[in-house]
């Protein structure tokens, strides 16, 4: 079996590459620019993946990277990602997260392998919003309205459409897994859970004194990114394109997670070492996010297993690892 994977330099794409080489997959990763910062760090942990360069609001690129790596699945993860990056440059989040999913559905068709291409589309719990919270108690599910309350969000929900509609129109195998945050040590600084983590083992290996947080009740429905890969593998498994929500059911808000942090090193009071900075508040906030996991448990039979608390504990323990050897080189 062969993949190709876009975003493969993301949490998801090195979680990915990881479980699909280990199921014997031959592995293809788009990356892009000319001198990806990411590149040769990207090598070193993954050298059974071979890179091709593209770029997806780039279609001429995309195209040649479908002929080139011939894939049985095409896992489209490529995104601008982050919700507060995206209020800030609206215009490219909506042509690399919304037209660059138009890009490569068109790129398997205009290569003629519409009829062999599985494609994932990363669709996201953005799309919900959570003011629409229709299902209190049970949580948003695949037949939830969407209301999205960002930039991202709305970028999102074009790329859902197109992926549905290409599948509808041209009888594309194209699956969608609507994703619940999911974290872990491969999450990226700009995200508030690794923030959190990295900033706690800092301070309490003396290498920092405080962190500087947005708002700190809203609530989201968190779980650990290798438990959701292998869901979106097992959703291309699946006898038939569909939609799936991918979520832990249980929410919790940003303090939760700080609390837990903390107290994982020992530190009972967390509000010494905190402060808000207005600079991290959104021009809209997304309150409330909680899934209900149930079709894909049902139908794919996927199950997590790392909860929350097992979440926050191996993130920080992985970045006290780090803040160790950060220490030893001074
Ligand atoms: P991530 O860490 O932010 O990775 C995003 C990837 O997209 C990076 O590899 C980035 O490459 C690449 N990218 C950005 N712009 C690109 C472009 N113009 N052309 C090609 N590649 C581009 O995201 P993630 O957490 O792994 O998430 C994977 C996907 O799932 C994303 O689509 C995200 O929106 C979606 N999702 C994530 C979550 C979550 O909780 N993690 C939940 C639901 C959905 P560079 O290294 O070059 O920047
Ligand atoms: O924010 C609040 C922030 O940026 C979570 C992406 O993977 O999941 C992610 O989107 C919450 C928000 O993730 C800071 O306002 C407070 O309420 O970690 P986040 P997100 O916005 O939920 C979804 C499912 C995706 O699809 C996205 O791609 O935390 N918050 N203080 C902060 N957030 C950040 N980043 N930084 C702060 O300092």
């Amino acid at each position: 079996m062969r993949a190709l994977i876009t975003g493969i330099t993301g949490q998801d794409g090195g979680h990915l590459a990881e479980l699909l080489h280990s199921k014997g997959y031959q592995v293809f990763g788009l990356i892009r620019g000319q001198n990806n910062a990411r590149r040769q760090q990207f090598e070193t942990e993954f050298p059974y993946v071979e890179l091709i360069e593209g770029d997806v609001t780039d279609p001429s690129s995309l195209v040649q990277a479908v002929e080139q790596a011939q894939p049985d699945e095409l896992y489209n993860l490529a995104a601008i990602s982050h919700v507060g990056y995206s209020f800030k440059n609206p215009s490219l989040t909506a042509d690399v997260t919304g037209k660059g999913v138009l890009n490569v559905l068109e790129a398997v068709r205009m290569a003629h392998m519409g009829d062999r291409i599985k494609v994932y589309q990363a669709s996201t719990s953005e799309m919900f919003g959570g003011l629409d919270y229709n299902r209190p108690g049970r949580g948003y599910n695949e037949q939830s309205l969407f209301h999205p309350r960002s930039p991202y969000g709305a970028a999102k929900l074009y790329g859902h459409w197109m992926a549905r509609n290409y599948r509808e129109s041209y009888g594309m195998y194209v699956t969608c897994g609507i994703l619940f945050n999911h974290e872990g040590e491969r999450r990226g600084a700009e995200f508030v859970t690794r923030k959190i983590t990295k900033a706690v083992a800092h301070i309490k290996a003396g290498l920092q004194d405080h962190l500087e947080l947005g708002d700190l009740w809203p609530k989201r429905d968190w779980g650990y990114a290798g438990d959701y890969v292998r869901g979106m593998w097992q959703m291309m498994q699946h006898p038939e394109p569909d939609d799936f929500v991918l979520a832990s059911g249980e929410t919790r808000s940003v303090q939760q997670f700080l609390e837990s942090a903390f107290e994982h090193v020992g530190i009972d009071d967390w509000r010494p070492f905190v402060r808000q900075n207005p600079a991290l508040l959104r021009p809209a906030q997304v309150d409330i996010l909680l899934g209900d996991p149930a079709k894909a448990e049902d139908q794919l039979g996927w199950s997590r297993e790392i909860d929350f608390t097992g979440l926050v504990q191996r993130m920080v323990d992985h970045d006290l690892k780090l803040a160790a050897v950060a220490v030893a080189a001074r």
